[in-house]
């Protein structure tokens, strides 16, 4: 028995005594955790593209908080998981990119982690899908699977599009039921799931894989979107030119991998990228709309917390980039929404992060006092009153040393080498106009250099 299992049996029994004890003072809410793979700001709530429709995010985001200016900790899959479930910065824990397992970490021993807590708190905890990145630790849950129960079958086709033929950066229509796609079978084992008296309250988490390339969705989803009719981000020719080399630098990178810049322009995909990237997402909405139908006609409609996020953001094109990996609003801002009994309904335009959920649940489910330091705040003022003063900024990491800082005006970002950028949201929501030179601007920059994190670990050991 290693010292992670020795130290989760050990919350556990603790815990279990407390939990019976506090079960008889107040019913705890059931969580329903939604993560959402790659999902940017597009969905109609956010106002990201003007085409795209996402009625069943909206709803959720009607009946909530809806977080307009929310941030992820790293704009990158594993990295972003990790510090959303342990509550730990990627420059405290060292995890900053995709192999780097968070059990591996030394700044993360002893950790108890977002589900790990739920359980030794007397939670039934459960799952499907993509919450971390890759294997789930087993011992975190009573029932979990990442692939779907159900064979899928998009995992067989053959590339689509027009680039380089490479089944994991393609996109395009498929010809299946949308029973055989793995996010429909996960969100109707949820919706079954749902139906179910646990005997405690549950903690259940659903990780929806799409929008994560490869972009397949079924056809009646892309017939929305016909290529000619689509509407591209908006993009200003000479966006780079203001950028200092490290900012340039982070528009190269996917240069080496086939869905880049000049493959997208050259095989004139842009357009069918853009349409599939709508199309999946609206398919993602019909899975989240499968939970919350299912969810509102059962026993706990009015108990349940509703949590939906995404790990980061996504540019298609923007700064001449696709996918993540990049400092700017694209890769950071992240669909945010905790609706639930007791909390207030509107629109929070407070900068946010990740990190803050939680110590936001760990409030809220009166959770057990995890060892580790949790980062974030707990998000419960604003979720009394979205209007609510809130002193703190959302803060990303991109490697080690490099980070952004957002407010509710500014975008500061500052590389490992002393390379800076700054944008001022009020006049400039595309991040075109690089202000960091500006000597006017100094004062703020100084005060945004006092934000940024004192501790920047070095690199977490590889798997
Ligand atoms: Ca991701
Ligand atoms: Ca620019």
């Amino acid at each position: 028995m290693g010292w992670w299992q020795i130290a989760a049996c050990l919350a556990l029994g603790l815990s279990v005594a407390l939990g019976q004890a506090r079960a008889e003072e107040i019913k705890r809410p059931n969580v329903l955790f939604i993560a959402i793979d790659d999902l940017n700001d597009w969905v109609s709530c956010l106002g990201g593209h003007p085409q795209v429709e996402t009625p069943n995010i909206d709803r959720l985001a009607k009946r909530g908080v809806l977080f307009s200016n929310a941030h992820c900790q790293a704009p990158i899959c594993n990295p972003s998981r990790v510090s959303l479930l342990t509550g730990v910065r990627p420059s405290t824990s060292g995890v900053y990119d995709l192999n780097q397992p968070l059990r591996r970490a030394p700044a993360l021993r002893g950790a108890v982690t977002l589900p790990a807590n739920f359980m030794a708190s007397g939670y039934h905890v459960l799952g499907r899908g993509k919450i971390y990145h890759g294997k789930p630790y087993a011992d975190e849950w009573h029932d979990f699977k990442v692939r779907p129960d159900a064979r899928n079958k998009q995992f067989r086709v053959k590339p689509i599009s027009r680039l380089p033929k490479i089944r994991v950066r393609d996109f395009g229509p498929i010809d299946l039921p949308e029973e055989q796609f793995g996010d429909v079978i996960n969100a109707r084992w949820a919706a079954e799931a749902l139906k179910q008296d646990f005997g405690k309250p549950f903690f259940m988490a659903v990780g929806i894989r799409l929008p994560h390339v490869p972009l397949y969705a079924p056809q009646k989803y892309f017939e929305r979107h016909p290529k000619k009719g689509v509407m591209l981000p908006r993009i200003k020719p000479d966006d780079l030119a203001d950028l200092p080399p490290a900012g340039v630098a982070i528009t190269r990178y996917m240069d080496k991998t086939p869905l880049n810049h000049e493959a997208v322009l050259k095989t004139e995909s842009w357009h069918e990228a853009v349409a599939a990237y709508l199309a999946c997402t609206e398919f993602v909405d019909h899975c989240v709309g499968l939970m919350l139908d299912s969810l509102d006609k059962s026993a706990h409609a009015k108990n349940t917390l509703v949590v939906l996020w995404s790990d980061h953001g996504w540019h298609l094109g923007e700064k001449r980039l696709w996918a993540k990996r990049s400092l700017w609003e694209e890769s950071t801002r992240v669909p945010m929404i905790l609706a639930g009994p007791g909390l207030a309904k509107g629109r929070c335009g407070r900068p946010v992060q990740l990190l803050d959920l939680y110590p936001t649940l760990a409030e809220l489910c009166r959770l057990a006092k995890p060892p580790q330091t949790l980062e974030g705040h707990s998000l419960l003022p604003l979720l009394r009153e979205p209007r609510a003063p809130w002193p703190h900024p959302a803060i990303t990491t991109f490697q080690r040393n490099d980070h952004a800082i957002r407010t509710e005006r500014w975008r500061y970002i500052r590389y490992a080498n002393g390379d800076e950028e700054l944008y001022d949201h009020t006049t400039d929501t595309e991040e075109w106009h690089n202000l960091a030179g500006e000597m006017r601007f100094r004062p703020v920059i100084t005060k945004f250099r006092s934000y940024l994190p004192k501790v920047n670990a070095t690199d977490a050991p590889t798997r």
